[in-house]
């Protein structure tokens, strides 16, 4: 007989699962979950896998949620994977949202199994998704000759395009809010600048007519709500139309030369870059040309917006003093060394990482090792294009052994810079881009 490795807890779940599925749900997730959410995250392919992964088989496999941890799993050290990433942390498995580790981010553009996840619903399984019959549709009131495209005929009709384009998601940094704010508790690794190819939306957009009247754009994709409500969207969000027409603004169906990774938007995804990573989206089915600001879900305050003025820690602002996000702020990463490394004294450190700034480019990079007091300029390479970030590096020495921080500080193209501290607070937690710092221990 093959025996369960771990406490009576897990065989203790496993029991409670046939009973009382909710009941186990609470135990195990501290909250209630809708049984259809509770599909999706482990595949019926990897029950074998999860089998020789807890040590034996499950007598009650066919009982348990495909959204489910094994709790022997979820109890151990090992950090748990999703299929294609490595190294990312795990914030939340319902939906699944992923965030790098600074050191992970370092090289000029972002390897697939480096970039982030972030989903607000349940992602359209990957055996259910064929990229030879994908269909994108363009339509809406502010399209002239609505029509429908496959991703052959996209690549067929319109010229392509590859450029590195930066996504960041509006609420990367909100961990470090007080009072905390709901939400992703992301810390500094919602962001990556891999390159995509595809189409301009402009393109398309032309080919299909765009009114006069056309003011924004929104889109739709095949992800389901987390409540499993088939009527309602998981997420639907959009640009003003001066964003979409820009020449960086791709439908695309590669990324670094590949297929889009499954959690990223196989086979086909938007990409504005500059902006929150929310108008950026995957599984593009549809866009609509509008002749109103798009009214999609997640377009509506408090998402995706920030008050108008500076409010009080823990305010309550009303819906009508928020406005939408556009360009995200200036902000730099430090991705080499990685937090915490040992520095021998009297060798110089060799300090690097990238900087970006929403719409506009970076214009200088500063690094300090005495926690803000005196500031060393960084050499700064431009960007490979618009809306890329932005490579850094400097060298810096240490005067004595003990504790140093490495501090970056980048500066925009309009002459705003990173704040040390942390931004304004907002009731969603969107927007920190205080300064990045890493620990060097000398000695
Ligand atoms: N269809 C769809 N598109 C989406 C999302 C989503 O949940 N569904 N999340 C958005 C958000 S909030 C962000 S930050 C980016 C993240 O892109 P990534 O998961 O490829 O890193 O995708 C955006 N596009
Ligand atoms: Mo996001």
């Amino acid at each position: 007989m093959t025996k369960l490795p771990t406490n009576n807890r897990t065989r203790g779940i496993h029991a409670l699962y046939a009973e009382d599925p909710e009941a186990a749900d609470r135990l195990l997730w501290g909250r209630e979950v809708d049984p259809l959410t509770r599909r999706g995250f482990l595949k019926r392919s990897s029950l074998l896998a999860m089998a020789a992964a807890v040590g034996g088989s499950i007598p009650f496999a066919d009982r348990m949620p495909g959204g489910l941890i094994p709790a022997a799993l979820a109890q151990s050290d090992e950090p748990f994977t999703l299929e294609g990433k490595e190294g990312l942390t795990v914030l939340n498995d319902r939906p699944i949202n992923a965030e790098t580790p600074a050191h992970l981010l370092d090289d000029d553009i972002t390897p697939a199994k480096h970039m982030f996840v972030r989903n607000n619903g349940i992602p359209p399984e990957l055996e259910s998704i064929d990229a030879d019959t994908w269909e994108l549709e363009i339509a809406g009131e502010s399209c002239e000759n609505p029509q429908t495209f496959t991703i052959a005929d996209l690549k067929e009709r319109f010229e392509h395009h590859t450029l590195q384009l930066q996504v960041e998601c509006g609420g990367n940094g909100r961990s470090e809010y007080v009072p905390s704010a709901s939400g992703n508790q992301w810390t500094t690794g919602a962001v990556a600048c891999p390159t995509f190819t595809g189409v301009r939306l402009r393109d398309v957009l032309e080919a299909c007519g765009i009114k006069d009247d056309a003011v924004y754009i929104g889109y739709y994709g095949t992800d389901r709500h987390a409540s499993g409500d088939p009527n309602k969207e998981a997420i639907s969000r959009g640009v003003p139309m001066e964003k979409a027409l820009e020449d960086e603004s791709l439908i695309a169906w590669a990324m670094n030369d590949e297929d889009i990774p499954h959690l990223n938007g196989y086979p086909l995804r938007l990409v504005c870059a500059g902006w929150p990573g929310s108008v950026s989206g995957k599984w593009l089915k549809r866009i609509v040309v509008r002749n109103q600001k798009h009214d999609g879900a997640k377009m509506a305050p408090p998402s995706y917006s920030m008050p108008k003025y500076p409010v009080a820690p823990g305010s309550v602002v009303p819906d009508e003093d928020f406005e939408t996000i556009e360009s995200m702020p200036v902000k730099s990463l430090v991705t080499y060394p990685r937090s915490g490394i040992e520095h021998a004294l009297g060798e110089s450190l060799t300090v690097r990482g990238h900087a970006w700034a929403g719409d506009l480019s970076v214009e200088e990079v500063h690094v300090s090792i005495d926690f803000g007091t005196t500031w060393q300029k960084a050499d700064l390479q431009p960007p490979p294009n618009r809306l890329a970030w932005q490579r850094w590096i400097a060298t810096v020495g240490f005067p004595e052994p003990g504790y140093y921080e490495v501090w970056a500080k980048a500066t925009d193209s309009e002459g705003r810079s990173q704040p040390m501290v942390v931004p304004g607070w907002n009731p969603k937690g969107y927007l920190n881009n205080a300064c990045h710092r890493i620990a060097v221990q000398v000695t």
